[in-house]
């Protein structure tokens, strides 16, 4: 199955959308492999936005999630990336289809409640960042192949 990270930023926390935010990726049929709570410190924070450092946008994202805690997951599924970003929307949350996450919780460019691994490269990558190997969870879930049919023709 394929793993994403997955992390409800500091808006969504303090707006107390967490429940709202983790039932849409569940309705799709991605399960949690890993969850945790924290405080991005700035050290890690300039090791997962590396790719945007020198950015006019980079201080003000880097602000913003170290502003306040964080719910980091690693979703787990078949097309895990792609779904995710897809229940997620486009990155600005004005342009972001009604339906999505961002497109139906706020309209801000930097305040988007959600991340995201791109691709499956950045996902190995980001996925190290926040977890052990021993803390991600591997298991079937009970709605089984009712949900998710990954060898369907
Ligand atoms: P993504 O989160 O949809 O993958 P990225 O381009 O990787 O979008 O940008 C990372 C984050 O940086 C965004 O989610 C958003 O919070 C912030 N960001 C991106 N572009 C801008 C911008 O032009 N102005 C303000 N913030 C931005
Ligand atoms: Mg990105």
């Amino acid at each position: 199955m394929e793993r994403t990270l997955i992390i409800i930023k500091p808006d969504a926390v303090q707006r107390r959308l967490i429940g709202r935010i983790i039932q849409r990726f569940e309705d799709k049929g991605l399960v949690v492999a890993g969850m945790k709570f924290m405080h991005i410190s700035k050290e890690l924070a300039e090791r997962h936005y590396a790719p945007h450092k020198g950015k006019p946008f980079y201080p003000g994202l880097i602000e913003y999630i170290t502003g306040g805690p964080v719910v980091v997951m690693v979703l787990a599924g078949y097309r895990a990336i792609e779904i995710a970003r897809m229940l997620m929307g486009k990155t600005f949350g004005y342009e972001a289809a009604p339906g999505t996450i961002r497109g139906d919780f706020g309209s801000s460019k930097t305040y988007n409640l959600v991340h995201g691994s791109d691709g499956p490269e950045t996902a190995t990558g980001e996925i190290a960042l926040y977890f052990k190997e021993d803390e991600l969870l591997d298991y079937q879930p009970a709605s089984g192949e009712w949900v998710s049919k990954p060898d369907e023709v």
